[in-house]
């Protein structure tokens, strides 16, 4: 695949169930968001959202979530406004999600967390050429965060969903194309939360400007049992593990703040 993350993360840790030892910086992910903490900020503009369903690739269980590759080597699908200065390419989109539908999301709102919830990573191509130099950059990366909760089956998520059993084992990898990640989205995207944070799985670099959307979207709970049918182990291991809980312990927010686009 042209999404050139891949790289990046092929060599990471075998899945960090236990608490991580990379010492956190300043500015770590995944956050509480305290609303009444947040400060409005009437310069945040509307975020520019131009995916292009072409350049959807493949899937692949890397061992800790699934990602939905994009084809990252020219400015096809794109995000900008909203708190962004410059132009990021879509490069993957991925989910972390509980065992149970009470807990899995890696952010949480007033301490409310979601069943789970998704990421859509974008790289900052206007300053940089790949995402490697991108990833260690701390205007680098700008990942949008949606909550996924339980309620009615959500269609555009159901092409998705009926092609993870193909690649329920890590490494495997299945072709996956024409998929619209603009149908993840909530019908409302110009109001959100944003704030300076990281990764929240190795290599933990603090080049995210993280896009908290405010309002969620629903999925059914048969959709998130696909999900949870996933496995972190690859078929050759005895010991087979239910890909669950792949989220990251919250961390401090070490006087960062969070501001929202609406009051
Ligand atoms: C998931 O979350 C994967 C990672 C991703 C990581 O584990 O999607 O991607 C790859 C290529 O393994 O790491 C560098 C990167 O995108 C962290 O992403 S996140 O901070 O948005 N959760
Ligand atoms: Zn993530």
């Amino acid at each position: 695949s042209a999404c050139s993350s891949k790289l990046v993360l092929s060599q990471v840790h075998p899945m960090w169930q236990e608490p991580l030892a990379i010492p956190g910086g300043d500015r770590q992910s995944p956050i509480d968001i305290v609303v009444r903490k947040s400060i409005f900020d009437p310069q945040l503009r509307p975020l520019k959202v131009q995916y292009d369903p072409r350049t959807c690739q493949q899937i692949w269980n890397n061992g800790y979530s699934f990602l939905v590759e994009y084809d990252d080597t020219t400015d096809k699908s794109t995000l900008k406004g909203g708190p962004l200065e410059d132009q990021f390419r879509l490069c993957q989109f991925h989910f972390h999600w509980g065992e149970n539908n009470t807990w899995g999301s890696e952010h949480s709102i007033d301490r409310r967390l979601y069943p789970a919830e998704l990421h859509l990573v974008h790289w900052n191509s206007d300053k940089y050429s790949l995402f490697e130099e991108a990833v260690i950059e701390d205007n680098g990366l700008a990942v949008i965060a949606v909550f996924l909760k339980i309620g009615k089956r959500h269609e555009g998520l159901q092409k998705l969903v009926g092609a993870l059993p193909a690649v329920r084992h890590k490494d495997s990898v299945v072709e996956f194309t024409k998929f619209d990640p603009a149908h993840l989205l909530p019908e409302n995207i110009d109001d959100y939360w944003t704030y300076a944070g990281s990764l929240t799985t190795p290599p933990l670099t603090e080049a995210v400007t993280w896009i908290v959307m405010k309002q969620h979207i629903e999925v059914s709970h048969d959709q998130l049992a696909v999900f949870r049918s996933l496995l972190f182990t690859s078929a050759e291991e005895q010991l087979q593990r239910s890909m669950v809980n792949n989220f990251r312990v919250q961390q401090v927010l070490k006087g960062r703040t969070v501001r929202s686009s609406f009051t």
